[in-house]
């Protein structure tokens, strides 16, 4: 049989398959290998006989793609949060998980929640900056269920992945999205300091037929780092375009003269926060590879 592992605690793997849910450990020999299924994955899984809804994994099917923290599998399209208030928009988060989404080739979108609680200049500060580069920007106020048709939308037929910081709306987007209160239903978050929930672990749900969302804990500490210091400006779209115009081959765009980036940044085609962070993510990803050794 055949099916997508959906949630996943210590050995324990639900499988859900032709619309049912199976629990199920891994084949022994399996472990052998140094594949491991993750949340994500389509299996092949045996059911074990005289045992209801419960099965083996026995192979995980080729991957599109494998983030590591957290770990899943298969994931096309990063949905990148961020709240105009409580939290302020973190834009240096922001743009580090842009670039990892283009890195990754999972195409991100950007939702801009809590409208309720930001001025529409606020608002529109932020989409300018991000609609110029060409990304897709979604205005929502979860908590007033508003703005949630366009996300629907924008999920449809892709298996997506919620991130941005704590609090900034997350799981109450997904309960907006999927009309009923998700955090309840499972051991997916629990209470922090501060009595609010929190998720902790990935799970995924399915929309409908094709369409699957994850909820995470967050890909905060993600490994940008996969990215070489040499080659970030290639997942900034408007850096890279700029890069043409660069006149020494290996330019990192920071200290030299004659750099096509830092003259589209002079005439406004560059926004200055898109520029401030890429120079602040590749001094730490510099700064890492030279500590490596
Ligand atoms: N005013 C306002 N509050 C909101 C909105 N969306 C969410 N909130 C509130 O913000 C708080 C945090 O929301 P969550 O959905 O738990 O945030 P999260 O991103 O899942 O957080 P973590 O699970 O910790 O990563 C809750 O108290 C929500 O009620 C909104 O559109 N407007
Ligand atoms: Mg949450
Ligand atoms: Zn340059």
């Amino acid at each position: 049989m055949q099916g997508r592992i959906i949630n996943n605690i210590s050995n324990t793997y639900i499988i859900e398959a032709d619309k049912c849910t199976y629990e199920a450990v891994i084949r022994g020999k399996m472990k052998l290998e140094d594949m491991v299924p993750v949340v994500g994955d389509n299996v092949e899984f045996e059911e074990i006989p005289n045992q209801i809804k419960q099965g083996i994994i026995t192979k995980i099917l080729p991957r599109k793609n494998y983030i590591k923290r957290p770990k899943i599998a298969n994931v096309t399209r990063l949905i990148l949060v961020v709240s105009i208030q409580l939290p302020k928009p973190d834009l240096l988060l922001l743009d580090k998980q842009l670039a990892f989404a283009e890195f990754m080739k999972m195409e991100p979108i950007i939702i801009l929640n809590k409208q309720d609680l930001g001025s529409i200049e606020e608002i529109q500060n932020i989409q300018k900056i991000y609609q110029q580069i060409g990304y897709h920007i979604l205005v929502t106020s979860a908590k007033q269920q508003e703005g949630i048709e366009q996300v629907r939308e924008a999920l449809k037929g892709q298996t997506s992945a919620f991130s941005g910081n704590s609090g900034v709306g997350k799981s109450t987007l997904l309960n907006a999205i999927f009309e009923r209160d998700l955090t309840m239903e499972g051991v997916i978050s629990k209470k922090n300091q501060k009595g609010k929930n929190t998720t902790t672990t990935v799970q995924l749900y399915q929309l409908d037929e094709e369409t699957y969302i994850a909820d995470t804990p967050g890909f905060s500490t993600f490994d940008i780092y996969e990215i070489e210091s040499k080659n970030l400006y290639m997942y900034f779209k408007e850096l890279r375009l700029a890069e043409k115009d660069c006149k020494y081959v290996g330019c990192t765009h920071i200290k030299e003269n004659e750099c096509g980036i830092k003259r589209a940044l002079e005439e406004g085609k560059i926004a200055l926060s898109r520029y401030q962070n890429y120079v602040k993510i590749y001094e730490n990803i510099k700064d890492k590879e030279e500590h490596k050794w």
